[in-house]
């Protein structure tokens, strides 16, 4: 019998490769969640989909009722966005988070199985305390520097500790205490880039956005400075670091919150990329302040040796063949038709 997965934001850029990759693998059978409807071609890639918010308790309720072995909680504010409408992003990305947890946990009881729990974390949860100490510090590990400044990496440093708490220590001076309901397992991505799809409302977005517009032969100006730098990833490498973290026996696992890393260019690394790809591409730097602040709080790297020797992390994609084998060929085909 096929395992029963729940993706929530199903829709969203995560979502749809992952969609597509259960779907090549067949051995699942997903329940979506969106705001929105899903497209005909996500459409046929799960078997029941459910349209609603997923801090709405109604919609935990009828989501109970199946015997879900995973789930891959991808629903959440980004970054930008959740500092236009911090209550919002706090209701969503804390109470939704919350909600599924204690919703795995009944599952986890009533079906006797431990529910495995993706929870894609961010390199928002840290916080830098200058740009000085940014450049000096290199490659974070975990456990460092975690004091994150936008709503988002609040949001999503205190989800990680939940999913800790309800794997580890749930109701410590209760009988509870010590059950075995929920596998939580969080990575922390850098920013993805997708040749297919778009970001909307992260503060990472100016890679893929200066990429995207290049293809399409529209100029664009980046909002942060020429020497701001964040790690990124190639979006299939994302996927693959989810479902390899998934499939990772228990006993390897010495953490449940890893960093992922692939490259850390600056923004002008980057378009210098895109302007070898697309000679014509316009850059120019409109750097906005509140914005570039976040960027400039966030790490410049991350230390991903954990993940490296617990479950074999090693992303497929460096800068050059991010760009050479996947965006760039890819992108071309987007637009083009
Ligand atoms: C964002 O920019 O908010 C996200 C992230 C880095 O988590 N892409």
């Amino acid at each position: 019998m096929s395992r029963i997965v729940l993706v929530t934001g199903a829709n969203g850029e995560i979502g749809h490769s992952l969609l597509e990759a259960f779907a090549s693998s067949g051995d699942r059978d997903v329940i979506s969640v969106d705001l929105r409807p899903l497209g005909d071609a996500q459409r046929g890639y799960v078997k029941w989909s459910f349209e609603g918010d997923i801090s709405d308790p109604k919609l935990i309720e009828q989501l109970e009722s199946f015997d879900i072995a995973e789930i891959y909680h991808l629903a959440a504010l980004l970054s930008t966005s959740a500092e236009k409408n911090p209550e919002l992003a706090h209701r969503v990305n804390v109470n939704g988070t919350m909600g599924l947890l204690s919703m795995a946990r009944r599952i986890g009881q009533r079906t006797g199985s431990a529910v495995k729990f993706l929870f894609p974390s961010t390199i928002a949860v840290y916080g830098m305390p200058s740009l000085e100490v940014k450049t000096s510090a290199g490659a974070v590990a975990e456990d460092v520097y975690l004091d994150a400044t936008t709503m988002y990496g609040i949001n999503k440093l205190y989800c990680e500790r939940l999913g800790v708490y309800m794997s580890e220590r749930y109701g410590q001076l209760t009988d509870d205490a010590g059950e075995k309901t929920v596998d939580f397992r969080a990575l922390r991505f850098p920013g993805l880039i997708s040749a297919f799809t778009v970001p909307s409302g992260g503060t990472s977005d100016y890679a893929p956005e200066m990429i995207h517009a290049a293809a399409q032969g529209k100029p664009y100006a980046c909002f942060v400075r020429p020497d701001a730098r964040i790690p990124f990833m190639a979006m299939p490498d994302g996927v693959t670091a989810l479902l390899n973290l998934a499939a990772a026996p228990r006993e390897s696992l010495t953490r449940r919150v890893y960093n992922i890393g692939a490259f850390a260019p600056t923004a002008e690394e980057i378009a210098m990329k895109v302007k070898s790809a697309f000679p014509a591409a316009e850059i120019t730097y409109a750097p906005h302040p509140k914005r570039q602040a976040i960027i400039d709080s966030w790490c410049a790297d991350v230390d991903d040796s954990a993940a490296r020797r617990d479950w074999g992390w090693k992303p497929t994609f460096d800068m050059d063949t991010a760009f050479d084998t996947y965006l760039i060929p890819n992108i071309a085909g987007v637009y083009a038709g």
